[in-house]
């Protein structure tokens, strides 16, 4: 089975722990703070791998978790940085968030790298929170969670030409007398199941790399067939090359055909059709192939660019891929169809980012105020309860994020419960 869209769930590695550590020395009774901060959560980092071609890697691995980053120790050591995870992609790679629906990366070239989900920094370690009034702190922060997203990973095969037809018309046969590539033949449909690549290279030298791609019908666009998880590829070809069977020997008209796969790229996206398109006339070694081009040509506009050839015993192939060269050199890319107009770099833009300070106040059926929001779970699971100096200052950035007050304007009193994830506490006026 071909795979070329899966659900991945991604987690950046847990800062480390800050410390809470006093110095000691001889001689020197109460030395100062010497907590080292916890070091830095790995990052989850796609990374593009030329040999892979599909997405069947993460069909049954779709969590991936990066490690976390070393606890603070005491002598003021930092806890080192955990090694990022890195994950292998085929180019062509398009990720996107599932919850913003943002795309956040489009992973082309070998070896391009782009952050998924950050590692979480490390908490600091008490020796960062000395101050003339507090010189000995009792305090230091839990290391940062790392950040968490499902994305989802598309796979748009790049290519320069794209053979379009439906199925065995001879798309892949021609590739395979063009360029290198040894994709599957046969004579049943639908043979072709994966997009293959092939390197073209024209007489004079210029060259281009040609899709096969699996084989369309009549309803494609809306999943029928091998469905429109293979019209999402043409979206990244510059020139679109329409092959038809003229020989009709299964039944068809050819002109019905090249209709109809008009019409499915069209369904799928309007904007398919504007890319330039050049018509082949395959199988032409066929004893009714020419009376049937000739009613072909009669029904296409006198402008349309039709190319005669037989694939199969080669004829008519160069001025083929003379035209094709010629195309690519006036067509420019096309930006990816489905993209919302995001241009930003933004690589690492976390929904939770965006609502960063905001939080939300519920209340449970027996009262108590429930709290949530990214940045006070945040914020709770860097606090370490255990210390009187962490709690103080837990409560004092709940009070610097306004939410004593909101809770106040709701109607909280001395003494209601308050549950924050899976804590209550006292409310305190
Ligand atoms: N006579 C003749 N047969 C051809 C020609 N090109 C391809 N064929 C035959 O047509 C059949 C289908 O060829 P494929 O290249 O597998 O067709 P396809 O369009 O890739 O088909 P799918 O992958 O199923 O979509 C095979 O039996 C080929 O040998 C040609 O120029 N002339
Ligand atoms: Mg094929």
């Amino acid at each position: 089975m071909f795979v070329d869209h899966v659900k991945v769930y991604v987690r950046g590695g847990d800062g480390g722990d800050g410390m809470v550590a006093f110095r000691r020395e001889k001689y020197v009774p109460n030395g100062g703070p010497a907590g080292g901060d916890g070091g830095k959560g790995g990052d989850i980092v796609f990374i593009v791998e030329e040999g892979l071609r599909t997405l069947m890697d993460f069909r049954y691995k779709r969590i991936f978790k990066a490690d976390r980053g070393t606890h603070g120790m005491s002598s003021n050591k930092h806890g080192a940085k955990a090694e990022d995870t890195f994950i292998k992609v085929p180019p062509g790679t398009v990720v996107k968030d599932i919850d913003t629906g943002e795309t956040i990366a489009d992973l082309v070239e070998h070896g391009q790298t782009a952050v998924i989900a950050k590692g979480g920094r490390g908490g600091r370690g008490n020796s960062r929170f000395a101050t003339p009034a507090n010189p000995a702190p009792e305090l230091s922060e839990k290391g940062e969670p790392g950040y968490e997203r499902n994305v989802t990973l598309e796979l748009k095969v790049l290519a320069d030409a794209g053979l379009v037809g439906f199925p065995s018309v001879g798309k892949s046969t021609l590739l395979s007398v063009v360029s290198a590539a040894k994709p599957k033949i046969a004579e049943y449909h639908f043979t072709t199941i994966v997009p293959n690549l092939g390197m073209v290279e024209t007489e004079d030298h210029r060259s281009f790399v040609m899709a096969d791609l699996p084989g369309l019908i009549e309803g494609a666009h809306q999943g029928v067939g091998l469905g429109h998880q293979f019209l999402r590829h043409i979206e990244r070809t510059r020139v679109i090359v329409h092959v038809i069977d003229m020989s009709a020997m299964e039944g068809r008209d050819p002109y019905e055909d090249y209709v109809t796969i008009n019409e499915e790229l069209q369904q799928y996206n309007m904007r398919l059709t504007e890319r330039p398109q050049l018509i082949v006339a395959n199988k032409m070694d066929m004893p009714d192939a020419e009376e049937n081009l000739a009613k072909f040509r009669e029904k296409l506009p006198e402008d349309a660019r039709i190319f005669p050839i037989s694939a199969l015993s080669r004829k008519g192939l160069s001025s083929l891929l003379h035209a094709i060269a010629d195309l690519l050199e006036v067509t420019d890319e096309f930006p990816l169809i489905d993209e919302e107009a995001d241009e930003s770099e933004s690589t690492v833009l976390y929904k939770h980012e965006s609502e960063a300070d905001g939080f939300d106040i519920t209340r449970d059926p027996d009262g108590a105020y429930v709290l949530s929001g990214y940045a006070i779970e945040r914020l709770f699971k860097m606090t370490d309860f255990s210390r009187e100096d962490s709690i103080r200052r837990f409560a004092r950035q709940m009070r610097g994020m306004g939410i004593d007050d909101a809770l106040r304007e709701r109607g909280a009193e001395n003494g209601d419960t308050v549950r924050l994830l899976e804590f209550e506490f006292e409310f305190m006026d």
